[in-house]
């Protein structure tokens, strides 16, 4: 009896341990820097391995991110931004130096890289054609300078894309298909990708889905086991990751590709910067997600091969034209603390957070109360096109801060970003430094990370034009004692 007790609880405890192992194995983070401060990459590493992720995506190739994960056993997606697409393209040569100078030299330095990524969603509508010429002949060329290096059988060559590649029939009809200007471009995609046995990335947004359409809930979009089963055709959904999961299976079998590995490359939840963006919603978003791809439930009966969520950290320089929640994707806040409980494979419920993370000093800009305050609203927009004002907007975490707590909050912000410079609290003489802490429960004033080597204007020079933002004038502004001026600023 004891013996076969004893290997039916062996069975057990190897299954058991098999399954969560290969559960997180197939979960990994999206790893994005476009951050005024980026949490230095050691401490990233660091996080990674404290929460048992062992996957992770970049946009880009940076030399100090792919240093720090050298030997980290993770998995690495490096990424070549659109903007390489075109010469990439046109010559072998330029991938050869690519892969060269941005894959061989970490691989040897003991990087374990896994993807090439050629391009971030280069398809998205937004973008237009201007990428379309390029993508399918620049990814041959890495793969061409990757079989060159001999890497090709350590790594995959993919292109991500991004949901808005699929569309629905115009009329009622529930025909789904890629959108009509990129379908000849996927179908050369789809036949690059399955010729080298690469999988296709996708992104899932169920978020940017509730937001676009009209009769989407969001119990549906949150996997609430009460939600009402959409119909589409003869197909019935109960959740909305499984509808647009569907679509893209169903569409790549439709053009011949019904056994093509798919990687959802990017999904999330924002916790900022509009109505829905909370931290509880993408905790329930986050757990939902996770059950469901544990179950191995759901409409197809076929799981993707893996799934990086969106994303690690928060970063206060993303774009946000396509809203004020770009900035607020992350499981983490920009300085590495954990937003939510979920667990993504690290065996506890609780994330664990960055530790030994060296900030500026407890320092913040304020408005100074006691000046005439009539252009400051003015002051405070300017510092908004140049700092983060996303949490003021409407739904944001500080949208109902009162007047002239908001006009503090873009001060600060702008002060901040640009390392508590002192010059950077002036505002024609209406900002004052403080060491009081503006927060309340709700509205976080942040203070930025201490990092080394932040440019100055960071943000000016990211975007060609560099200049100083006109209302900075070099007067010092006056740092006083808060307790003799300052009205409690919230
Ligand atoms: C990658 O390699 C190219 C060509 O050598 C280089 O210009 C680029 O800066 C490198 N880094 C990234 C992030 O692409
Ligand atoms: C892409 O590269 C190929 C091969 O060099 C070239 O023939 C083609 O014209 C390029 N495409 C564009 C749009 O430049
Ligand atoms: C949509 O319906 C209209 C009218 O019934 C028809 O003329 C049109 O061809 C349909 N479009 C598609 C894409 O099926
Ligand atoms: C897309 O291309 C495939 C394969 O060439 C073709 O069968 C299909 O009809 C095309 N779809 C659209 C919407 O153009
Ligand atoms: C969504 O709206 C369409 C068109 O109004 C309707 O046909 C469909 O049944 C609706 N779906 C749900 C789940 O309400
Ligand atoms: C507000 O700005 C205008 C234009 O720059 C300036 O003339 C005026 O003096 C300012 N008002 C105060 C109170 O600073
Ligand atoms: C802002 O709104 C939140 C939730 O809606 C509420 O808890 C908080 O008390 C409000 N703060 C202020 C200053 O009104
Ligand atoms: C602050 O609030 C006032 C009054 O609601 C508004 O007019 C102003 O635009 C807000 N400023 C910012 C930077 O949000
Ligand atoms: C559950 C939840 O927070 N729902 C909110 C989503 O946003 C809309 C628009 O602000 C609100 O009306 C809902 O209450």
């Amino acid at each position: 009896m004891s013996t076969v007790s004893s290997f039916i609880t062996f069975t057990f405890f190897f299954f058991t341990i098999f399954n969560i192992a290969s559960i997180s194995e197939a979960i990994g983070v999206n790893w994005g820097t476009m951050a005024s401060h980026p949490l230095p990459p050691i401490k990233v590493v660091k996080l990674l391995k404290s929460n048992n992720i062992n996957k992770v995506k970049l946009f880009d190739a940076k030399p100090d991110v792919l240093q720090a994960l050298s030997g980290s056993n993770i998995g690495v997606t490096v990424g070549i931004p659109n903007a390489f697409l075109k010469s990439l393209n046109s010559s072998r040569k330029v991938a050869d130096t690519w892969v060269h100078d941005n894959v061989t030299r970490y691989v040897s330095n003991g990087a374990k890289i896994e993807y090439v990524a050629v391009g971030d969603e280069p398809f998205l509508k937004s973008y237009g054609e201007q990428f379309h010429p390029f993508t399918v002949g620049a990814a041959m060329n890495i793969q061409a300078a990757l079989k060159k290096a001999k890497l090709d059988n350590k790594m995959k060559v993919v292109v991500p894309c991004s949901f808005d590649s699929f569309e629905s029939g115009s009329n009622s009809s529930t025909e789904v298909h890629f959108r009509s200007d990129i379908n000849k471009t996927m179908i050369e995609l789809l036949t690059f990708l399955d010729k080298h046995e690469s999988p296709f990335f996708v992104t899932i947004s169920p978020f940017l889905t509730f937001l676009q359409t009209k009769n989407i809930s969001l119990d549906f979009s949150l996997f609430k086991e009460t939600a009402h089963p959409h119909k589409l055709g003869h197909k019935t959904y109960k959740n909305s990751f499984d509808m647009s999961y569907d679509t893209v299976i169903t569409v790549l079998s439709k053009v011949g590709f019904p056994n093509m590995e798919i990687v959802v490359s990017k999904i999330g939840w924002p916790t900022d910067g509009a109505a829905n963006a909370t931290s509880y919603l993408a905790e329930t978003f986050m757990k939902g997600l996770m059950n469901h791809l544990h179950s191995n439930l759901g409409t197809p009966h076929r799981p993707p091969h893996e799934t990086y969520i969106y994303s690690l950290l928060d970063e206060d320089q993303r774009s946000i034209t396509a809203g004020d929640f770009e900035r607020h994707w992350g499981l983490f806040t920009f300085d590495g603390q954990s937003k939510y409980h979920v667990d993504l494979g690290q065996g506890s419920k609780s994330l664990v957070n960055a530790q030994n993370v060296e900030y500026l000093s407890s320092k913040w800009c304020v408005v100074n109360n006691n000046e005439d305050l009539s252009n400051a609203t003015a002051k405070a927009l300017e510092a908004c096109a140049n700092a983060d004002c996303t949490a003021l907007s409407s739904g944001g975490s500080c949208f109902n801060i009162t007047w002239p707590s908001n006009i503090s909050y873009a001060f600060n912000s702008y002060y901040q970003e640009h390392d508590q410079k002192a010059e950077s609290c002036d505002f024609g003489g209406l900002g004052l430094i403080t060491t009081v802490d503006p927060s309340d429960d709700r509205c976080r004033f942040p203070i930025e990370i201490h990092t080394s080597n932040v440019e100055l204007y960071r943000i000016s020079s990211s975007s060609n034009t560099i200049k100083t933002p006109p209302y900075l004038t070099l007067k010092k502004p006056t740092t006083r004692a808060v307790s003799d001026n300052l009205e409690a600023p919230l």
